[in-house]
């Protein structure tokens, strides 16, 4: 059985502690790999490894860097099947989403980052006729980037990216529940032959790899994605040290559908931004509020076209909708399931572990697609991010009735409103509270923009400018004339 290996200071390596983590295969829950389960005397070799590589690495021209990550690119998308197969294994997503949307965007944010920091424009201000301010941006060093298990590969190199693009040297963890693609993207850094020490990626459990990182004196910058508590205690860490932190948390969306959307055109999109990768995206919709006077005709026709997905073996060319990450999420989204049943919900469609599976998923951690209806907006269901293939349906009696349910949350993430009256979807996107709204699509993304959270859904932007703000130091010179 493979162990995958640490890659510090641009060598493969075994774990100091000779520590593995199973990696389960979600689609049949068989072994696939050991993972290394690295701790504080990896992180510290990595960080000694990218603290020595950073100042050759800062004082390296922009336009050096980014042949570098543009061959990263160019290798990942010769790789690409490769890199699939490897994220659809280690998430149990189909196969096919691998292919089109995580290994793609993956390839797509090397190459973004390694043109737009040959852009990036300057500041200054005259002050009256005294003086002149001009601004520099310099990298900050030593970067943690620690990642979850939904778009392994999408949302490591969203921050990897940014971080070596703009001069900086990284320790990259990614989630211990899937590894492979990491360790692939590895493979590539030795390829190019990236100088030693510029990216670290240590793997490991949050409790041990992951803690070391935010912890460590050396890391002063840390860029996170993954669930609110983690956040919060990481947070409480990198507080106290000054660090500076941008944290991408969960969500609980709302798709706001009005009475005169176009559902011969968009119905599609709208059971996409629900199920997508079983529901484990954290810009999915999860609380779908439907316009009074459409509501049971939108209500029969979604559960139509979700009963139309194809459940099955991620790696089948024909199946919309895998497995879940885990044996113990799959449970969490079943008690979640109980939960809103105990609510008052009323299932209209799945509800639990699908009927029918391929005989080679039979031990897979499978839900099915599930549609609930009849719960009020304040009870846990729909206050809890569930992470999962579960929605509820409610209706909504006017605009204002909309944007009220759609602000009833802890979250704020982001939102989708399909309508034809763009007047009205300018309008309800900007009352409702959230990074990211989508008008008539979903998840059409522009690097350029910033992207985050609100409320609990996070701290920070990244992407674009936001990013490469985030990953620099502003220093003000001011030069009296
Ligand atoms: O996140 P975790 P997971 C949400 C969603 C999901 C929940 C858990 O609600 O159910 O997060 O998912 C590392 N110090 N989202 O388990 O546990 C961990 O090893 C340092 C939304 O993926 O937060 C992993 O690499 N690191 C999100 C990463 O943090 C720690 C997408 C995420 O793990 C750590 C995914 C610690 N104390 C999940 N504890 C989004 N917004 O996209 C854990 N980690």
């Amino acid at each position: 059985m493979k162990h995958l290996t640490n890659y510090i200071d641009g060598e493969l390596s075994p774990p100091a502690g000779g520590r593995y983590l199973e990696n389960l295969e979600p689609a049949t829950g068989a072994l696939l790999s050991h993972a290394p389960e690295s701790d504080e005397t990896d992180v510290d070799r990595a960080a000694a490894a990218a603290a020595a590589a950073f100042p050759a690495w800062a004082g390296r021209p922009a336009a050096e860097r980014s042949r570098y990550l543009t061959r990263i690119a160019d290798l990942i998308e010769a790789r690409l099947d490769e890199f699939a197969r490897a994220e659809s294994l280690d998430t149990g997503k189909p196969l096919s989403l691998a292919k089109s949307l995580d290994i793609p965007r993956a390839a797509a944010n090397f190459r973004f980052f390694a043109t737009a920091i040959l852009h990036t424009t300057g500041e200054s201000h005259a002050t009256d006729y005294s003086a002149i301010n001009y601004t520099l941006r310099r990298p900050r060093g030593v970067t943690g980037l620690i990642s979850p298990w939904n778009l392994p590969l999408y949302l490591l190199s969203w921050k990897i990216a940014p971080a070596i693009a703009t001069g900086n040297t990284a320790i990259a963890k990614p989630s211990e529940l899937t590894p492979t693609t990491a360790a692939l993207l590895a493979d590539v850094c030795r390829e190019v032959e990236l100088p030693r020490g510029v990216l670290n990626l240590v793997h490991g459990s949050g409790a041990s790899a992951g803690a070391a990182i935010v912890s460590h004196e050396a890391v002063r910058t840390i860029s996170f994605t993954g669930g609110t508590a983690t956040g919060a205690a990481i947070a409480r860490i990198a507080a106290p040290m000054f660090k500076k932190l941008t944290l991408e948390l969960g969500g609980k969306n709302p798709t706001l559908v009005f009475a005169d959307v176009d559902l011969d055109r968009h119905l599609s999109a709208i059971v996409r931004s629900s199920f997508a990768n079983q529901g484990e995206i954290c810009l999915c919709g999860s609380r779908i509020l439907v316009e009074q006077t459409v509501y049971e005709r939108f209500l029969d026709r979604f559960v139509a076209a979700v009963t139309a997905l194809r459940v099955g073996d991620p790696l089948e060319a024909a199946t919309d909708f895998g497995a879940l990450i885990s044996a113990a999420h799959r449970e969490k989204v079943l008690g979640y399931i109980e939960l809103a049943k105990s609510e008052g919900g009323r299932v209209r469609l799945g509800g639990g572990v699908p009927e029918i599976l391929p005989a080679r998923c039979a031990g897979g951690f499978f839900v099915a697609p599930t549609v609930i209806t009849d719960l009020p907006m304040s009870c846990r269901t729909n206050q809890e991010e569930i992470f999962g293939p579960v929605v509820t349906v409610m209706p909504f009696r006017d605009e204002a009735h909309a944007i009220d349910l759609a602000n009833d949350s802890r979250y704020g993430l982001a939102a989708s409103v399909w309508t034809n009256d763009l007047t009205r979807a300018h309008r309800v996107a900007e009352q409702v509270q959230c990074g990211t709204i989508w008008i008539n699509c979903w998840l059409l993304r522009d690097l350029r923009v910033p992207f985050g959270g609100m409320r609990q859904s996070g701290v920070g932007r990244e992407g674009g400018d936001e990013a490469i703000r985030f990953f620099t130091e502003a220093k003000n010179v001011c030069v009296k004339v």
